[in-house]
């Protein structure tokens, strides 16, 4: 199968962000890799009109930690959608399944208790290249796909609201 960037998107169909505040919290386990995807989506957030001012940034220890900051952040500084990056890589034991288990389910919850978009930007990959390839490599970057998925939950939140 031919291996693509998985990232490419069309840049006139995502909405302008310029009237949200977005919050992005990132993990920082595995930091050349989640640093890439926080530069992806901050980056990414600003060209479609999000304003350096709205935007929260965070930091926290690992990938399970996610799910509460997310929480925490939405109950506290109310922005209007979070981004959330970690990595999780594969390793001997079976941690990899738990975090990985916890923080899908934790973030849709969050989602849903907060009616607010909350964005899995997470990579659960066997290796660290495998990592490095989507976090600005050979198949793009996920941090750009969690800020463009943010900006389309949010119009689409409007547009049923
Ligand atoms: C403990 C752990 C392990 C083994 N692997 C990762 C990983 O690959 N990526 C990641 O983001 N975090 C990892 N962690 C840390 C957990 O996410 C969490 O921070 C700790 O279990 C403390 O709750």
């Amino acid at each position: 199968m031919k291996k693509t960037n998985l990232s490419d998107y069309d840049p006139t169909a995502v909405p302008d962000g310029s009237n949200y505040h977005i919050g992005v919290i990132a993990a920082e386990w595995n930091p050349e890799v989640t640093n890439a995807l926080l530069e992806g989506a901050v980056d990414t957030l600003l060209q479609h009109g999000v304003k350096e001012e709205n935007l929260i940034v965070r930091r926290v220890p690992g990938t399970f930690e996610l799910s509460s900051a997310a929480d925490i952040m939405l109950d506290s500084q109310y922005p209007d959608a979070v981004i959330c990056i970690g990595c999780v890589i594969q390793g001997e034991t079976r941690h990899f399944e738990f975090i990985c288990q916890a923080v899908s389910q934790g973030l849709t919850n969050v989602a849903i208790k907060h009616e607010s978009p909350v964005i899995f930007s997470v990579l659960t990959t066997d290796t660290m290249q495998q990592a490095l390839d989507r976090a600005g490599g050979k198949h793009g970057n996920k941090g750009v796909e969690g800020a463009v998925t943010a900006l389309k939950m949010l119009a689409y939140k409007e547009s049923v609201a």
